[in-house]
């Protein structure tokens, strides 16, 4: 994999227009942190650039509803996301806004750039238009049912159920959110993206990473869901697409353009150049020069999002910075899916969702906790699922079992055998216990696998794979842990007491080590452990590339002689109480009634042998398009692991094809191949159908092997 020199990572830009919740963290803030940190603890020029998406409906239509004016909502939920992100550990370096001055500018001038180079469509056309509100409605003005899912509730641009994009005139039952009237089609003229002139380089960046022969990115390096989605977009065609709109709040088309009254730019053109204004601000700040950061070649820009977000990141906003011509390509876009909560999706008007500035006033000093298992349960390939009773498992069996134990034992009994000096050791002692050894003596071998183990958890992240590296980290406070059970220097101590000092040196090594390497997961708890070993505040600048270094060559990462602290309680547990009063939260805070449903009746009796005929798989979805007229229909392609099957599926009104890249399903995948609508379909999925006829796929609970069989 290609390394830069320098990397420019931005996490999407909320709306302004309501709280955080753990749904956002999960997608594209907690993995970015994570992400950017890592990348700064190795050493490398980087920026984290984020801030406050205060354009568009979402926000009018919101302050329309409060009572109050744009300007006041923005204020209000800026100042509150910019303490949620602090408060958990989000350590951008610059948190901006779009209703700044420097971003109305700078996309202003990107609109200049584009417009003088002839790269809009001028086009008059016919929009909804409010005759009651006397306004044009575009984008969650309008709402509708759904022609993909038939979601009742769909914005003008996007449904919130399936994630496809929309455009108002596709809406079946469209009505003004405005006035709840019915709208009338109105003439407008408005400024396209010919992204259908674009299509053949887009497809081509993104399938091969080439862009006129220069290799920009890996595609190998994406994430398959994203590769799909994008795949999905190009398949059934780009469309030009409208960067203005009919608004009064947003920013101004500008103003010496002909025609350019009372029109604003389209909220997804203004909000991606809010990542460079947001650059320019820092750059202006700290006296740096922002062009080396998105215009030179040794930079590589990494967009965190959430899936939703995915054809603004892959295709429109990297069209919009070649057609401007002077700007890098993102290198990577690894889109998070969405992670549900409690078996529900997480939605905001219905009010399910754990809020995280809640979080933070109900469980003071626990950031990490709610971090960790949020990486736990990150939805990386597919979505996932938040439950209290998990975190509360990530927390005692997990935090307080493994890791705060074992830091606790070390530092008790280093205090107890040592006064809390870090002991010197005989070198050449190669001890004891049960742990196997080859050549090397004792403390060298297990550092060597220390150095492993780390190298290994670096490879994960540089892959964007969070649950990979949390996972390593996890195991090596597991063996720091057997260390000390299998050498148990409580006895030894009696009898041997240079062995024992092998061992307590080998694990405060092992524990010095998580200090720096879990910082990127838990900052909070790498400051307490800085603390308790007394070292130097950590100011992730190369100090993990600096132990790797000191590991590699034989070296202490913790040298003997140093004084370390006194024991206190990394984690501490969760009871059942607390939890049941957060699961008791959310359920009274649910404004969905529940109704009882009728059970439907089982089938006739089968025998054992009737079951054991069916080969059931474990598979991928790997592509998904539409049968072409056919409503229900999805044409899928499935990875089994040791072969590729085609099926065609009857859940179109259920999922749309980006919706189901990359999820895990079962798959009888002995029945018989039959033709549907000319496609040979080999083998049908398996679907749990509920009493309102609501489809959801059967898989496993964990990502699991691709083949693997199903009884
Ligand atoms: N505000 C949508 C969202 O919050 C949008 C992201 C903008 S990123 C440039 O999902
Ligand atoms: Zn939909």
């Amino acid at each position: 994999m290609r390394q830069f020199n320098r990397y420019t990572v931005t996490s999407a830009l909320p709306y302004a227009n309501g709280p955080l919740h753990i749904g956002h963290l999960a997608g594209a803030y907690l993995s970015a942190d994570i992400f950017v940190r890592f990348m700064r603890l190795t050493g490398k020029d980087v920026i984290y650039i984020c801030g406050s998406d205060e354009h568009g409906a979402a926000i009018t239509l919101r302050a329309a509803k409060e009572g109050t004016t744009p300007q006041a909502i923005v204020d209000k939920y800026h100042e509150l996301f910019q303490r949620t992100f602090e408060d958990m550990g989000i350590s951008f370096d610059i948190y901006h806004r779009t209703s700044a001055t420097i971003h109305h500018e700078t996309s202003q001038d990107f609109f200049r750039n584009l417009h003088a180079k002839g790269e809009f469509q001028e086009k008059e056309s016919e929009q909804y238009y409010d005759a009651e509100a006397k306004q044009f409605l575009a984008d969650r003005y309008i709402k509708g049912t759904c022609p993909k899912c038939n979601y009742e509730e769909a914005y003008g641009d996007q449904c919130e159920n399936c994630g496809s994009a929309l455009s108002p005139t596709e809406l079946i039952n469209p009505t003004s959110t405005v006035s709840g009237a019915t709208p009338e089609l109105r003439k407008t003229t408005h400024w396209y993206l010919p992204l259908d002139k674009y299509e053949t380089w887009l497809r081509e960046w993104i399938t091969t990473g080439k862009v006129d022969g220069k290799e920009l990115h890996d595609p190998e390096s994406w994430k398959k869901h994203v590769l799909g989605q994008c795949k999905s977009w190009l398949d059934s065609g780009l469309q030009p697409r409208s960067m203005t709109r009919d608004l009064d709040w947003g920013v101004d088309v500008p103003q010496e353009i002909e025609g350019a009254d009372g029109k604003k730019l389209y909220v997804w053109m203004d909000a991606p150049i809010g990542y460079i204004s947001a650059t320019k601000e820092w750059a202006a700040q700290k006296g740096k020069d922002w062009k080396t950061y998105w215009q030179d070649e040794d930079s590589s820009l990494i967009h965190f999002i959430g899936k939703d977000n995915i054809v603004f990141h892959c295709l429109i906003f990297p069209a919009i910075l070649k057609a401007h011509g002077d700007y890098v390509l993102p290198t990577n876009v690894p889109a998070n899916q969405f992670m549900n909560l409690e078996g529900r999706k997480i939605s905001t008007s219905k009010n399910w969702a754990v809020w995280v500035h809640e979080y933070v006033e109900d469980f003071p000093g626990r950031q990490d906790e709610l971090r960790y298992c949020m990486v736990r349960n990150m939805p990386e390939q597919k979505d996932s699922e938040f439950t209290w009773k998990g975190f509360q498992d990530c927390n005692n069996n997990e935090l307080v079992n493994n890791l705060a134990n074992f830091v606790n034992r070390v530092v008790v009994l280093t205090n107890k055998y040592y006064d809390g000096v870090v002991p010197s050791f005989d070198e050449s002692l190669d001890i004891i216990g049960p742990i196997d050894v080859d050549e090397a003596a004792y403390h060298d071998s297990e550092c060597l696998r220390l150095f492993d183990d780390l190298d290994a958890y670096c490879d994960y992240l540089r892959k964007y794979d969070f649950r990979g590296a949390l996972k390593t980290l996890m195991e090596i406070s597991t063996r720091g842990n057997q260390i000390l059970q299998n050498n148990e220097p409580w006895k030894t101590i009696k009898t041997d007491e240079e062995s024992v000092k092998v061992v307590m040196n080998l694990a405060l090594q092992y524990v010095a080590a998580l200090r720096i390497a879990i910082r990127p997961f838990m900052p909070f708890t790498s400051d307490k452990m800085t603390k308790l070993l007394e070292m130097p505040q950590l100011k992730e600048d190369g100090e993990l590339n600096e132990m790797l270094m000191t590991l590699a060559e034989g070296e202490l990462i913790i040298p003997a002689g140093q004084q370390i602290g006194k024991p206190i309680h990394l984690f501490s547990r969760i009871t059942d109480e607390v939890i049941q009063e957060q699961v008791d939260k959310l359920q009274s805070s649910d404004v969905q009634e529940e109704e009882t449903a009728p059970v439907n009746p089982l089938k006739a009796e089968i025998q054992f042998d009737d079951f054991t005929k069916l080969d059931i798989r474990t598979a991928t979805i790997i592509e998904a398009e539409k049968v072409k007229k056919a409503n229900k229909l999805l044409k899928l392609e499935l990875d089994l692991g040791f072969e590729k099957r085609t099926v065609v599926s009857g859940i179109a009104a259920h999922y749309t094809p980006e919706e189901v890249i990359g999820k895990q399903v079962s798959l009888l995948a002995n029945l018989a191949p039959r033709k549907i609508r000319g496609v040979e379909s080999q083998g049908m999925i398996l679907m749990a159908e509920n009493s309102e006829g609501k489809l959801c796929f059967v898989n496993p609970d964990e990502t699991f092997e691709n083949g693997a069989g199903v009884a």
